[in-house]
């Protein structure tokens, strides 16, 4: 049996956005989630035990009243590129599984251009663009330049896929942070259409010179989502605002403690953009809000589509087989999809 190879997605991001959180909850909430589709989301024993010791970190990060981001208290810079591997496979069957990995670097790799980080982001096949949603919407954005460094990030991008002539590169970009903005007020509004607003109007330069410059790697649109990583982080205000290094504090909810919510988005986009692609259902164009807008119909086509490969004896059919281990196809895998699919509602993603 030949092996599928490694769905390798890289965590973008200068340093203290959130990129290790992101990953620690996404882990938590993932793993229920996909055990309701009778699919198994292992995470390998090193990623298992490094997941743990930071939800250890973050959990008791969440119990306290305050939070201020000083790099003192909570998960502690990365000094190192990390390597977190899982797999994905039918519950019970022990046929091959999808392997994934997601590639943590420290932030500071991306402002200083690290060799390392270009050669990362090169080689995978998606990545996730953490954005720090209070620099975007707290003081007129005047932070987001310093917090969020747009330029870096892009010219990361361009560096890494400059040479490169072909092969997909879905970026997904992940609000976090984003807490304070997603909470509903009295009359059950609440700020996201703003945020997506924000990040639309402060990002749309660089990813329209994204896209010129590396058009064949990028499809027109770039996924957005937001997520919860703590779940209970209220923005307050900026300390030391008139300095170099402003400092977000959020007032820190006790009684709901570690909540993380909508972690699970960033994975899902990217196995589902990565399905569709390697399927060829997604059009120029296609993106995660469009299935949004249909979660049941775009199982159906995706449903359809891997029934049509399996008579051609596609490849992409040969891998599916194995990543479900070789359950009678149309049943099992169709079934995880589509319960996958139908579970995006309308406002889990935007585009940019
Ligand atoms: N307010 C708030 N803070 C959070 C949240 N999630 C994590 N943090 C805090 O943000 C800090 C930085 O997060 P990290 O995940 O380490 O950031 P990073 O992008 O990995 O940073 P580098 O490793 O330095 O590149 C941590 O100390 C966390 O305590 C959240 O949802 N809200
Ligand atoms: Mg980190």
């Amino acid at each position: 049996m030949t092996e599928f190879p490694t769905l390798k997605i890289a965590m973008v991001g200068p340093r203290g956005v959130g990129k290790t959180s992101v990953l620690v909850s996404m882990y938590d909430e993932l793993e229920e989630e996909l055990a309701d589709y009778g699919c198994n989301f292992v995470a390998e024993n090193r990623t298992a035990r490094m997941l743990n010791e930071q939800r250890r970190i973050l959990t008791t990060t969440a119990s306290g009243r305050k939070l201020r981001m000083n790099n003192k208290v909570g998960i502690k810079a990365s000094t190192e590129l990390r390597e977190y591997d899982f797999s994905l496979n039918i519950t019970g069957n022990k046929g091959a599984t999808l392997n994934l990995q997601f590639v943590d670097m420290p932030g500071e790799w991306y402002l200083k251009s690290d060799s390392k980080m270009v050669d990362v982001l090169s080689q995978s096949r998606a990545s996730l663009w953490v954005i720090d949603a209070t620099a975007l919407m707290e003081d007129d954005g005047d932070y987001n330049s310093s917090i969020n460094e747009p330029k870096s990030i892009y010219n990361a991008f361009k560096m890494a896929f400059k040479d490169r002539d072909s092969g997909r590169h879905d970026i997904i970009m992940v609000l976090a942070r984003a807490e304070t903005y997603l909470q509903q007020d009295r009359n059950g509004n609440n700020r996201r259409e703003e945020l997506l607003q924000k990040l639309s109007h402060t990002y749309k330069d660089h990813i329209k010179r994204l896209r010129s410059q590396l058009k064949d790697n990028f499809d027109d649109l770039i996924d957005v989502c937001c997520v919860e990583t703590m779940g209970n982080a209220y923005f307050s205000h900026f300390k030391d605002a008139d300095t170099e290094n402003p400092q977000a504090e959020f007032i820190l909810d006790t009684k709901k403690g570690y909540a993380p919510n909508g972690c699970s988005r960033p994975l899902r986009a990217a196995l589902l953009l990565t399905l569709a692609h390697a399927l060829g259902i997604a059009k120029k164009g296609f993106s995660m809000k469009k299935i949004g807008y249909d979660g049941k119909h775009f199982a159906r086509e995706l449903r359809g589509t891997i029934m049509q490969a399996h008579r051609r004896r596609e490849p992409w059919w040969e891998t599916l087989l194995r990543m479900f281990g070789g359950v009678p196809l149309s049943d099992a895998i169709a079934e995880a999809i589509c319960k996958m699919a139908e579970r995006i509602k309308d406002d889990d993603y935007s585009e940019i």
